[in-house]
């Protein structure tokens, strides 16, 4: 049942398609959920693509209450996902694309923190209408699509009650801080330590959750975060 899942959760994703919620339907708990997870990533890994990292996703209520779970959950970056600050996201490869502004640890390969930035985070559910249960968004690689970083930092004093700002076209779409994510976005690297439990490898990327709710990512459309005291990061929807 695991690699029927994952497949399917992979057709959707590589068809732009949209399913039900299969892994609810199923009955599955967290745990089975994970293995699906990892199932539909072991697919990616298959086809040429490298591991490069950890997401960490509902670590706000803002996006806990956007979506109706209110777990933290997390999903695995590959080298696919990544796409370079001022780059663009091909919107015709996706479903139904929202968009937010995160912070991003580098790792060592303890799993600390050796650098931080601001970080874009494209999401796009697999599943219809962009609803799921925990055990569905937890199979679907936490909605993972694609990722922005902008200039490494090396770690200010404080991180934890730092301004954000999203801004589409030049106008400004969602305001919070970085004290939504964990009260302390640095709290992600014990809850990434804790969820995924394997170590890191040096070099890899942790996105620490969205510090605002997502807002929709359509074709044209250039979006730039901007976080107190650590720069900004943009891209562009084609
Ligand atoms: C789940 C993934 C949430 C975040 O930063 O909170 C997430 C979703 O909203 O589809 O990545």
């Amino acid at each position: 049942m695991t690699g029927d899942l994952a497949e399917r959760l992979d057709a959707a994703a590589r068809d732009a398609t949209a399913i039900p919620q299969v892994v609810s339907a199923a009955g599955l708990d967290a745990d089975g959920a994970y293995a699906v997870q990892e199932a539909l990533v072991a697919r990616r890994l298959g086809r040429g693509e490298r591991l490069v990292g950890l997401k960490l996703g509902l670590t706000s209520r803002a996006k806990m209450a956007q979506v109706g779970v209110d777990e933290v959950i997390w999903g695995r970056l590959t080298d696919a996902m990544a796409v370079p600050d001022g780059g663009t996201v091909d919107t015709s490869a996706l479903i139904h694309p929202r968009i937010e502004p995160e912070v991003a640890f580098l790792l060592d390969a303890d799993g600390n923190a050796t650098a931080v930035a601001p970080a874009l985070e494209v999401i796009d559910s697999r599943y219809a209408d962009f609803t799921f249960s925990l055990a569905d968004v937890v199979a679907d690689n936490a909605s993972a699509a694609a990722y922005t970083i902008g200039s490494w930092k090396p770690l200010p004093d404080g991180l934890d009650n730092l301004g954000v700002l999203l801004e589409v076209d030049g106008r400004v779409a969602q305001v919070g801080s970085t004290a939504a994510i964990l009260g302390d976005p640095r709290r992600a690297l014990g809850a990434a330590r804790r969820l995924a439990g394997a170590p890191a490898e040096a070099g890899w990327v942790l996105l620490a959750g969205a510090a605002t709710a997502a807002v929709s990512l359509v074709k044209g459309a250039h979006v730039r975060a901007v976080v107190e005291g650590l720069g900004t990061v943009a891209v562009r929807a084609s």
